[in-house]
């Protein structure tokens, strides 16, 4: 291994000892793109390694609001300006109880790349707070976001830096930011925050596009490897935003999704997922999965606890982890190869660990890698804040076709990537290196900064 890499790593887990996912984010890009080092002496000499896994700035703070009692809650808020390399600080806001540091930073490390890859000007960060949002009532929910801007709005700005949705953070939450946004500024910015309502400036396809995204790679990297989506049985963990378009694409294409989950347990319909259903829990009464058996009494529901997540152990073609960080482990991963898995579709962020994505590579099993298959959300995103920009609107379908272009294009650029660098078929080292090449070139063009 390059000695340059072995150094870095070593100071960089001094610098962030209590930090595991963010370590493990890095040393997940940095053990990929070591073949690169070799071909570029030079990035040492220009502390790239170091430069790129420091964040540009770290804003914490206190976020208080009053509940539906009277009582004063505090929560914490976070947003990691990672890096304006290639654009504007970039990407989603978080609000789960998990939150914290090192949640914040993987995440915002993974966009730097991610953004990178989708070929668009936007830089990386992320945010967001370890308040809850399940069980609160609307006006909790807009007293807490209302708050939450009232220390962001200093920070963002849409040449400075544009959140925009994750876990926990869908349309609502983006009205009750903008709304609050608008009202400190006295101006309307469109192109601030991106996920809106397309009533007022947001764009339509932003909702479908993450899941839309990660099937579009899907495709592209199946065919590569002649295999078709049509007639798979697909299995997707979560039941959010991601995972409900990434089914309705996935069964549009032909497939057959027999298993969702939440964090509860999952549910199993052999018959093949009532996707309306789903949405009418989710998106309209925001409840849990569990729900689909009033309707749909010979599906099957199983518990999951932290340690045992029974959607892993059902037999499909194709798996797509849509929910959270370290979802996949390596004994999931083993089941799932055991049970024939040919396929891995990242739709969150760093869902599989490492050594479950290494078992996969060596089973011979395709990962499409979190970074570019899940590049979709923020891709359109861009073109939301561009068409804030123009002040116009495009399209659900001229949306859709530049989504599904750019996708296209990320798919053929990691498969390049992993070509030139001998690893043909690892997409996982192919986005990190495609990703970091551009990134450490735009480094050395813009001097010490
Ligand atoms: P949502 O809040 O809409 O849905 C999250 C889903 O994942 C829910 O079903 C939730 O279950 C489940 N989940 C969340 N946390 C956990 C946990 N700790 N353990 C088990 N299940 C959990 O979020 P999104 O669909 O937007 O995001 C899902 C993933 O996709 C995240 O990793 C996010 O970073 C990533 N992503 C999102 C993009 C976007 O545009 N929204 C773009 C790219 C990536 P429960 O309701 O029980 O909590
Ligand atoms: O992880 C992600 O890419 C997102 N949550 C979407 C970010 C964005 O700015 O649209």
């Amino acid at each position: 291994m390059n000695k340059y890499f072995n150094k870095v790593i070593k100071e960089i887990k001094n610098k962030n000892p209590k930090e595991p996912e963010f370590l493990q984010a890095v040393n997940e890009v940095y053990t990929t793109v070591a073949p690169v080092l070799e071909t570029h002496p030079e990035y040492e000499k220009l502390a790239i390694l170091e430069r790129m896994a420091e964040p540009e700035r770290m804003i914490m703070f206190r976020v208080p609001w009053v509940n539906d009692r009277g009582k004063i809650i505090v929560n914490r808020g976070y947003r990691i300006q990672f890096s304006s390399l290639i654009g504007p600080y970039k990407g989603g806001l978080r609000f789960h109880p998990s939150v914290n540091l090192s949640i914040i930073k993987f995440l915002g490390f993974e966009q730097i790349f991610k953004n990178a890859l989708t070929g668009l000007p936007i830089g990386g960060a992320k945010g967001g707070s370890d308040f809850d949002p399940k069980g609160k009532s609307d006006m909790e929910i807009m007293r807490f976001c209302q708050s939450f801007m009232t220390e962001l709005y200093r920070h963002i700005g849409q040449d400075v830096d544009v959140p925009a949705g994750d876990i926990g953070v869908g349309a609502r939450e983006i009205g009750y930011l903008f709304g609050q946004y608008r009202r400190i500024k006295d101006a309307y910015e469109g192109g601030v925050l991106t996920g809106k309502d397309v009533t007022y400036g947001g764009s339509l396809t932003r909702k479908e596009a993450t899941g839309y995204g990660l099937m579009y790679f899907m495709r592209e990297m199946l065919n590569a490897n002649k295999q078709t989506i049509k007639g798979k049985t697909v299995v997707i963990s979560g039941s959010g935003n991601v995972a409900i378009y990434a089914c309705e694409k996935a069964q549009s294409m032909g497939a057959k999704v027999v298993a969702m989950s939440d964090s509860n347990g999952c549910i199993y319909d052999k018959n093949g997922i009532d996707l309306e259903c789903i949405k009418t829990i989710k998106e309209v009464n925001r409840g849990r999965i569990k729900e689909y058996l009033n309707t749909h009494p010979k599906a099957e529901y199983m518990l999951s606890t932290p340690h045992n997540k029974p959607i892993w152990s059902i037999k499909a073609d194709i798996a797509l982890p849509c929910a959270t960080q370290n979802d996949i482990t390596l004994d999931d991963a083993k089941r799932l190869v055991a049970n024939g898995v040919i396929a891995i579709g990242e739709g969150a962020n760093m869902p599989c660990t490492f050594e479950a994505t290494e078992y996969f590579l060596k089973s011979k099993v395709l990962v499409a890698p979190a970074k570019a298959a899940n590049a979709g959300g923020v891709a359109t995103s861009a073109i939301e804040m561009s068409q804030n920009s123009m002040r116009y609107y495009y399209t659900f379908n001229e949306v859709d076709k530049k989504l599904e272009t750019i996708m296209v294009n990320i798919f053929k650029n990691c498969d390049s990537a992993a070509k030139e660098y001998g690893c043909k078929g690892n997409y996982v080292s192919g986005a990190n290196i495609a990703a970091f090449k551009k990134l450490a070139e735009a480094m050395k063009m813009q001097g010490i900064a």
